[in-house]
């Protein structure tokens, strides 16, 4: 496999300007009319027309009606000497219901649907399968009626009716010019829920959302999503819906969580489905995200698209910092935003940090790659949207929308690049950081790495004053050896030894203020002195988490159990505790003496204790304090990992937890174990948060002292909950705390939900996820694997059970007779030959293996190159291995 690069880029040799697209529909043999007008590119240097196809029976084809001559080189086909404009008929057959990749056309329970992005359009039709060639498409869809009785594609439809032989066809015109990976066409049995809105410019629209017919009473909150979104987007952005139909289509077979096709939206039912008996706090939360996500690509990345795919996070990240704070301002209050912003930024830290340090790191912009799927990061998504939200905080939130606007205005309707969104926001703000340090803020953007800022401060009592010193460094990454300086904005505020906020007033300055004020770092070391302060101060560094940095700074103890107990931002009142756990954490690791039972010490349990308490502070923000460093982020702050000794410290620090807290995890569960009649607001999904890990440790301490009665509580919860979320976080507090009841819930849990697939996913991921105790989670997931309800073919299915135990359950994956590994490797293969990018994603399992310790570095290693040396790998899961190893 060869690899693309960025510099490579040339821009195409014929434009398509129309495609009439026709489809006679059927799941083995399905023929594609496809009818182009094309137009040599006088910008460059003529050269034949070469198509992208893959996986095509090619039949015929005409240039001007006329049988044309054309050659194939590998899967392109090539046509010399053609006129500077012209028509181009193809006609070509595919066979959607072996197409397991579920890339291009492709059959699920019955129905056809369609995934182009990033390339596979190519696997419907010989096309200039790149995202900078626009078309105006028609599609004609006709198929049997009774089989297919709804037929959809993108944009309008014009004109429907009966054909001979019970079959029937539809219509439909998209009104915008669109590059091939936004094509979409559905074809099966579905029903929809409709609602017609009119938005704020007075327009009207009919929404839609399409679903199999026994899942109509699970639309609701996809359809109130929808309207916020296309609320929201004209109220915050001014961006109004363009279209006069809206429609949204749920597959149960679907690699990712949703696609964005113009007017045509595809997601996995996970993230449309929902009622209360089914789907939990979280599920309802994630289909609101989603479909958010969704619907604001129409404008950033439909309507404004990207030249290449290295450009991807110009749609990705943009719109992942859109979908964010579509939620926040859907909270209620600024303590709710502030969840929505501690569980993104660790979300970035537990997923996009490792990757940073990994052999897979890229920048937010690729110099090059392999196979486009694999760059479908958190890089791309998670610190693409951070890059973005640095962008908004220096030119403000009037600034950034006001920069948007011009983006938009400048772009629509063309295929651009990041630094044509980047020069966008600046020129809208001339008179800010942003435009004056532009070409160094763009280093976001080439290159990779997570950089460290390590401050320190002195305090001089003469003089009243404080300096702050940073120094910024990145380590180096694939292809990058050494990095230049970021532009770091970094939030701040003083804090008095009390908890009391301090004026902020940097040296030269008439007077301060207390609060948060941004400092802008640019260079290598930096230094500020911050004068009128009568005692040390506490800094609150990186508020709100400004930058996607790791942050070094040697708070003693007790300014971090002052940090926990009054920093008025709550992203650092929360980041205080997590630094405590995860101090206490890496001491207990490295001091095999400490490794026993008390990794906690009693200042530590006693600032949880009045977090817990706490009479003003909200449950979902205490449920997050609660909640300790994953195993994952607490071994990435060690140099050499032993996974199963992270795996045992956590789980003593949990147990100590539990006893040390039981009166106030009972009086917790108590005062939030009843939410009322069911809405998953904010509010009340955070006491549901709260009284579920609340149950947990009461599980937990239950275990360490034989007693039954919190179990015996947990299984009656169980059994009367009101909702998925009590239900299930019952569920899940007996399986985590290992007790003996956990078995008879997991079997009547199991005959409740039997036709439910998403909840059945849920119980298959939920076992191969559990604590490991004495290596019993492999065998376990064999077992799964064996179960009438497994299929290693359903996406959602194989993530429930094998990315469940090999990529979110550490402490049973690395064992040390390396069975894990052997495991991994068996199904990376199993599933490469069936969906190459879902196995990739499970490739990436051990991308950090060389930072383990022995055994596990050796036998990781093994089991990589295992993979890797198989001769009939796809380029995906190739691609993935190959950079591990190198
Ligand atoms: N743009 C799609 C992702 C397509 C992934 C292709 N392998 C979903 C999204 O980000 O909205
Ligand atoms: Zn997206």
């Amino acid at each position: 496999p060869i690899a693309i690069r960025r510099e490579d880029y040339s821009a195409p040799a014929y434009w398509i300007d129309t495609v009439e697209l026709t489809f006679d529909l059927d799941p083995a043999k399905t023929r594609v009319l496809n009818r182009m007008r094309l137009r040599r590119n006088p910008e460059v240097a003529p050269e034949p027309l070469r198509l992208d196809g893959d996986e095509l029976n090619l039949a015929r084809v005409l240039v001007d009606g006329q049988g044309a001559s054309f050659r194939m080189e590998a899967d392109q086909l090539v046509i010399d000497s053609l006129p500077d404009a012209f028509e181009l008929e193809i006609f070509t057959t595919c066979c959607p219901v072996k197409n397991t990749k579920l890339m291009g056309l492709f059959v699920s329970e019955d129905t056809f649907f369609t995934q182009c992005e990033a390339e596979g359009f190519r696997r419907i039709t010989y096309f200039l399968d790149r995202p900078d060639v626009m078309a105006s498409y028609t599609v004609t869809l006709r198929a049997t009626k009774a089989a297919y009785p709804v037929l959809l594609s993108n944009g309008n439809l014009v004109e429907h009716g009966d054909l001979p032989e019970g079959r029937h066809f539809a219509k439909w015109v998209d009104p915008f010019r669109k590059p091939s990976y936004l094509f979409a066409l559905v074809a099966g049995k579905l029903v929809a829920r409709e609602q017609h809105i009119k938005a704020r410019n007075g327009r009207e629209h009919l929404l839609q959302v399409y679903v199999r017919a026994g899942d109509l009473d699970k639309t609701e909150h996809a359809m109130n999503s929808l309207i916020n979104s296309v609320l929201w987007d004209e109220a915050r952005f001014g961006l109004p819906l363009d279209l006069d139909r809206f429609m949204i289509v749920a597959t149960s077979d679907f690699n990712m969580g949703a696609m964005e096709n113009k007017g045509l939206n595809i997601f996995n039912t996970k993230y449309v489905l929902a009622n209360q008996a089914t789907a939990t706090d979280a599920d309802y939360s994630n289909i609101e995200s989603v479909v958010g996500h969704e619907y604001f690509h129409n404008w950033s990345g439909d309507r404004v698209t990207c030249r290449d795919w290295f450009q991807l996070s110009l749609k990705e990240g943009l719109t992942v910092f859109r979908d964010q704070e579509f939620s926040q301002d859907l909270c209620a209050d600024a303590s709710a935003r502030a969840v929505k912003r501690i569980e993104d930024v660790r979300v970035l830290r537990t997923a996009q940090f490792p990757e940073d340090a990994g052999p897979m790191a890229h920048p937010v912009r690729p110099d090059s790659y392999i196979e486009i799927s694999n760059f479908y990061t958190v890089t791309i998504y998670e610190k693409g949207a951070e890059v973005v939200r640095m962008m908004q905080t220096l030119v403000g939130r009037k600034g950034f929308e006001r920069g948007i606007t011009l983006y938009f205005e400048r772009h629509d309707g063309q295929a651009v690049t990041c630094d044509d969104f980047a020069q966008a926001i600046a020129d809208a703000n001339p008179d800010t950081e942003l435009a004056r340090l532009l070409p160094q803020f763009k280093r976001w953007y080439s290159q990779a790495g997570t950089p460290r800022l390590a401050a320190h401060g002195v305090y001089d009592a003469a003089s009243r004053s404080y300096t702050l010193s940073f120094v910024q460094s990145c380590p180096p990454t694939p292809g990058q050896a050494t990095k230049d300086p970021f532009v770091i904005p970094v939030n701040l505020g003083l804090l008095g030894a009390d908890g009391r906020e301090l004026p902020v007033q940097l040296e030269g300055e008439a007077e301060g203020t207390p609060g948060t004020r941004t400092l802008v770092l640019t260079r290598a070391g930096e230094q500020y002195t911050f004068i009128g302060l009568d005692a040390e101060p506490v800094p609150s560094i990186l508020r709100s988490f400004s930058a996607p940095v790791i942050l070094d700074y040697a708070y003693s103890d007790a300014q971090l159990l002052t940090l926990l107990a009054s920093d008025p931002d709550p992203f650092n009142r929360w980041e205080a505790g997590q630094r405590l756990a995860l101090r206490a954490a890496i001491r207990a690791i490295n001091e095999p003496a400490l490794a026993g039972e008390q990794p906690l010490d009693e200042a530590f349990v006693d600032a949880m204790r009045s977090v817990l308490r706490h009479p003003q502070l909200d449950a979902a923000f205490k449920e997050l304090v609660l909640t300790l460093p994953s195993e994952t982020y607490i071994a990435e702050q060690l140099d050499v990992v032993d996974p199963q000794r992270v795996h045992a410290v956590r789980e003593a620090m949990r147990a100590q937890l539990a006893t040390a807290l039981f009166a106030d995890w009972e009086q917790a569960y108590e005062q939030n174990r009843d939410t009322g009649a069911y809405t998953p607001d904010p509010v009340s999904s955070g006491r549901r948060a709260l009284a579920g890990i609340a149950l947990t440790h009461l599980c937990l301490a239950a275990r360490a002292s034989g007693d039954n009665v919190w179990p015996g509580k947990t299984l009656q919860r169980f059994k009367d909950a009101g909702n998925m979320t009590d239900r299930f976080n019952a569920l899940s507090a007996l399986v985590s705390s290992g007790h003996a009841l956990a078995a008879q819930a997991l079997a009547r849990f199991h005959e409740i939900f039997k036709n439910e697939a998403l909840v059945i996913d849920k119980w298959f991921s939920l076992q191969a996820g559990a604590p490991d105790r004495g290596g019993d989670i492999l065998p376990l997931v064999k077992q799964l694997m064996k179960h009438p309800d497994f299929s290693i073919k359903n996406p959602n299915r194989a993530r429930s059970v094998i990315f469940s135990y090999c990529s979110a359950n550490p402490g049973a994956l690395h064992r040390p007779d390396a069975a894990g590994y052997v495991f991994w490797s068996d199904r990376v293969i199993e599933l490469d030959a069936i969906n190459p990018q879902v196995a990739a994603r499970l490739a990436r399992a051990l991308d950090r293996w060389s930072k383990l310790a022995e055994p596990y570095r050796s036998a990781a290693r093994e089991a990589i190159a295992r993979v890797a040396a198989r001769p009939d790998l796809s380029k995906d899961t190739h691609e993935v291995v190959t950079r591990a190893l190198s």
